[in-house]
C-alpha cells in the first residue's frame, strides 16, 4: 500500500489579507506536499481560514460588514493568493462551514464520553487580550498590557467551561519522551518540555459571545450565548478537514485513511502552548491518535523590523510578485517562483529571517538569472544551433555531471526529509554551477567547430539529462519554472510522470525528442542596494546590505540605523573547534528564549573551555550564514581588527537574551 502523508498549515485569521508570513508557512507546506507526491505517497494537504475569532467579527464591524459577508470575502482572497502562488492544497477548510461546526460539537461530545471529568463548568476571571484571543495570568501580563502584542488587556469574569489541561502534564511529558520526533526542530522541543514541566493550568474553553460555534453543553449558572473558545474550535480543523464529524461513508474512509497528521507546520508563535500542549491534550482526552510531528518555523522581520500594520511594512505576496515583474521584466509565474526560492534559500527553515529587498534582487540576479536561467538558455540554444534541436542518443561516454548528481542526490534527499530546504537548494545549486563550469570547460562551440560530433552530442546529452533532473528537484520549490524547463526541452508531456526516484535515471528524455524555442527564464533585474550583489555569494559571512553603505559612504550613522542592530547578551553553553578550520569555534549560546549556534573566528586566541559560562555580546539579527557546513545564527563581538584581541563582555551579570542598546 502507498504510504500516506497528511500535512497541514495553521488556519489563518481572516481579519486581514494574506501577507508574506502566512504565505511563508503555506509555501513551506506546499514544498513538502509536492516533495512527498514526488516520492509517490498518497498526500493530503490541508489549509484554510480561522473565522470564528472575535477579532474577525471586530474587523468586519470596522469595515461596516456583516461578519459572514466579511469572512466570505477574505477567505476568497486567501484562496486567490494561494492559487497565484501555486499552492497545491487538497482542501481548504473554513471554520464557519457546517462540516467544521458539526465536527467541533462531535469532538466535545467525544471528550465528555471518553474522559468524563475533563470538561467542567466554573467561572473565568482573568486578563484577556481580544487581539490575541488569549487569556493571560497576573504574572504573564506586562504593566497591564498583553505580553504578545502590547495592547491593553481586560479583566473578564464570566461563567465558563474549563478544559482540565493541568491533568495532562505527565502524559504529555511521557509522550514527548517516547516520540522524540514529535517536537521539531529540536531546539523548540526543549522549550516545550520546560513549559510543560513548569506546570500546566486549566484552560477556559468558552466565551460569552454571539459570533462563534455555540458550546453544546449548557452551563448550570448561565443562559448567555456561550461559544467555543476560538483556539479550541480552530485546532479541530485538522480533524474536520479530513471528514471527522460526518457519517458519510467517504468521509469516514478519508478520516481513517489520513489521521493522524504526519506534520502540522506552524509558526513559532503558536507552537508551544497551542500545538504542542493543548492540541495533544485535547486529542488524548478524546481518545484519538496524536500527530506524528509538529514543526515550528521561524518568523520573518522586514528590513530589520517586526512586520506590523502600524509600521506599514506588511508585504503582500501578490504585490511583491508584481513589483518583481516590473523591476525585472520576468513573467508573473517566474516572480512567484523567485519569491518561493528566496524565502527558502535565504534562511534555514526553522530560524528567523530578515527580509531585505536587496538580497531578494541579488539572489534573483545571481542564482536565478546568472546561474539557473543562463544554464537552461545556453544548453537549449546550443542544442538547436549545433545539433538541430533534437535530443541526441544516450551514450556511455559521458558521465562527469551524472557522477556529481549521484554524489549529491543523497544529500539533497536527506535535506528534504529533514525540512532543511536551504541546504537542499544549496546542493541543487552546486549542480547548476558545476554544469555551467562544465560547459566552459567542454566548450561545445569548439567541438562543433572542430567537427567532433560524437563528443558534442555526448556533452549536450549529458547537459539535457541534468536539466531534466533539475526540473524534478526544483519542482517542489519552483513548480512553474520546473514545468517551463521541461516545456522548453519539449518534455512537458512527460513531466507529470517524473518522480524523485527518476532524478538519477538518465533515460527520461527519449532520443530524438524535439526541443522547443529557448526563452529567457529570469531576465536580470534591478539591484536595490549597491553592496548587495556580492551578498548572495555562497558560503561567505554576509553582512546586512545597509552596512556597506553606511560604513563606506559616511562617517556617522543615525540612531535609527544603529537601532536596527539587535545586540543581545548571551551565555556560552557549549564550545568546540570546527574540524579542519583552525580559526573557527562553534559556540552554542543561550539567548533566554532560544539557543543559537554561532561560528566565531576566535579559535587561535581562545580555548573552548575558557568560554563556557561566559556572557558575551551577540549581533542577533545578522542574516544566518553557512560556514564550514555550520549555520551561524549571529556574530560574537570582539575587539581587534585583524584578529580578536578581547571578547566584548558585560561588567555585571544580566539574564541571557537581555537587549543591549
Ligand atoms: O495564529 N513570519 O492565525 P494567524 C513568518 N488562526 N510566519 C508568519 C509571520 C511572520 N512574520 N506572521 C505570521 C493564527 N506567520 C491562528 C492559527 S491553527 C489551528 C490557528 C504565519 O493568521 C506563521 O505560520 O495569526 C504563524 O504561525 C501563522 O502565520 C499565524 O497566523
Amino acid at each position: 500500500m502507498r504510504r500516506k502523508f497528511y500535512i497541514t498549515t495553521p488556519i489563518y485569521y481572516v481579519n486581514d489579507v494574506p501577507h508574506i508570513g502566512t504565505a511563508y508557512c503555506t509555501i513551506a507546506a506546499d514544498i513538502i506536499a509536492r516533495y512527498h507526491r514526488l516520492l509517490g505517497e498518497d498526500v493530503f494537504f490541508l489549509t484554510g481560514t480561522d473565522e470564528n475569532a472575535i477579532k474577525v467579527a471586530r474587523a468586519a464591524q470596522e469595515h461596516g460588514k456583516h461578519p459572514q459577508e466579511f469572512v466570505d470575502e477574505l477567505a476568497q482572497q486567501f484562496q486567490d493568493v494561494w492559487k497565484a502562488f501555486n499552492i497545491s492544497y487538497d482542501d481548504f477548510i473554513r471554520t464557519t462551514q457546517q462540516r467544521h461546526r458539526m465536527a467541533v460539537v462531535k469532538f466535545i461530545e467525544q471528550i465528555t464520553r471518553h474522559s468524563p471529568d475533563v470538561i467542567y463548568p466554573s467561572y473565568y476571571e482573568g486578563w484577556y487580550c481580544v487581539f490575541e484571543e488569549t487569556f493571560y495570568t497576573d504574572e504573564e501580563i506586562v504593566d497591564g498590557k498583553c505580553p504578545e502584542c502590547g495592547r491593553q488587556v481586560q479583566l473578564v469574569r464570566e461563567p465558563a467551561f474549563y478544559f482540565r489541561l493541568s491533568s495532562f502534564s505527565e502524559k504529555l511529558l511521557r509522550f514527548y519522551e517516547e516520540h522524540p520526533e514529535f517536537l521539531a526542530p529540536d531546539f523548540r522541543g526543549h522549550e516545550v518540555i520546560s513549559f510543560v514541566r513548569s506546570g500546566l493550568k486549566d484552560v477556559a474553553i468558552t466565551r460569552v459571545s454571539k459570533w462563534g460555534i455555540p458550546f453544546p453543553i449548557s452551563h448550570p449558572e448561565s443562559e448567555g450565548h456561550m461559544v467555543v473558545y476560538v483556539w479550541f474550535d480552530a485546532l479541530v480543523n485538522y480533524l474536520s478537514g479530513i471528514g471527522y464529524g460526518s457519517d458519510e461513508p467517504e468521509d469516514v474512509e478519508k478520516f481513517n485513511r489520513y489521521w493522524p497528521a504526519d506534520l502540522h507546520l506552524v509558526g513559532k508563535d503558536i507552537y508551544t502552548r497551542f500545538h504542542c500542549t493543548m492540541w495533544p491534550a485535547m486529542l488524548i482526552a478524546a481518545g484519538l491518535e496524536l500527530p506524528r510531528c509538529v514543526f515550528g518555523h521561524g518568523f520573518w522581520n522586514i528590513e530589520g523590523e517586526k512586520m506590523s500594520k502600524s509600521k506599514g511594512n506588511v508585504i503582500e505576496p501578490v504585490s511583491l510578485a508584481n513589483e518583481i515583474v516590473s523591476r525585472t521584466g520576468c513573467t508573473f509565474d517566474r516572480a512567484v517562483d523567485a519569491i518561493r526560492y528566496f524565502l527558502f534559500r535565504e534562511v534555514s527553515f526553522g530560524l528567523d529571517g530578515d527580509f531585505q529587498r536587496a538580497n531578494l534582487y541579488a539572489r534573483f540576479n545571481s542564482d536565478l538569472a546568472n546561474d539557473l536561467g543562463n544554464l537552461v538558455q545556453r544548453v537549449l540554444v546550443m542544442v538547436r544551433r549545433f545539433i538541430g534541436g533534437k535530443v541526441p542518443p544516450l551514450s556511455d561516454a559521458c558521465g562527469e555531471l551524472r557522477g556529481l548528481l549521484s554524489e549529491l542526490v543523497p544529500t539533497i534527499t536527506q535535506a528534504m526529509d529533514g525540512y532543511e530546504f536551504s541546504q537542499a537548494l544549496s546542493a541543487i545549486w552546486e549542480v547548476v554551477r558545476s554544469s555551467n563550469r562544465f560547459i566552459e570547460r567542454r566548450a561545445p562551440w569548439q567541438l562543433s567547430k572542430e567537427g567532433r560530433r560524437q563528443e558534442l552530442q555526448d556533452v549536450l546529452r549529458e547537459l539535457l539529462d541534468v536539466l531534466s533532473s533539475l526540473a524534478i528537484m526544483l519542482s517542489p520549490f519552483m513548480p512553474s519554472t520546473a514545468f517551463e524547463i521541461a516545456r522548453q526541452m519539449g518534455a512537458c508531456h512527460l513531466f507529470d510522470g517524473w518522480r524523485w526516484e527518476h532524478i538519477l535515471r538518465f533515460d527520461k528524455l527519449p532520443d530524438g525528442l524535439s526541443t522547443s524555442e529557448p526563452q529567457v527564464l529570469f531576465p536580470k533585474g534591478e539591484i536595490v542596494h549597491a553592496g548587495a550583489s556580492q551578498s548572495a555569494q555562497e558560503g561567505e559571512v554576509r553582512k546586512a546590505a545597509c552596512e556597506g553603505e553606511t560604513t563606506m559612504g559616511a562617517q556617522y550613522i543615525t540612531i535609527d540605523e544603529f537601532k536596527r542592530l539587535d545586540l543581545r547578551a548571551v551565555k556560552v553553553v557549549h564550545a568546540e573547534q570546527i574540524q579542519g578550520a583552525d580559526k573557527l569555534l562553534k559556540l552554542e549560546v543561550d539567548m533566554g528564549t532560544e539557543r543559537r549556534t554561532v561560528v566565531a573566528g576566535i579559535a587561535q586566541e581562545f580555548a573552548p573551555e575558557e568560554l563556557i559560562g561566559k556572557t558575551l555580546v551577540l549581533v542577533a539579527n545578522l542574516t544566518p550564514a553557512k560556514i564550514r557546513g555550520v549555520i551561524s545564527q549571529g556574530m560574537i563581538l570582539a575587539a581587534g581588527e585583524d584578529k580578536p584581541l578581547a571578547l566584548v563582555t558585560l561588567d555585571r551579570e544580566v539574564p541571557p537574551g537581555t537587549k543591549i542598546s
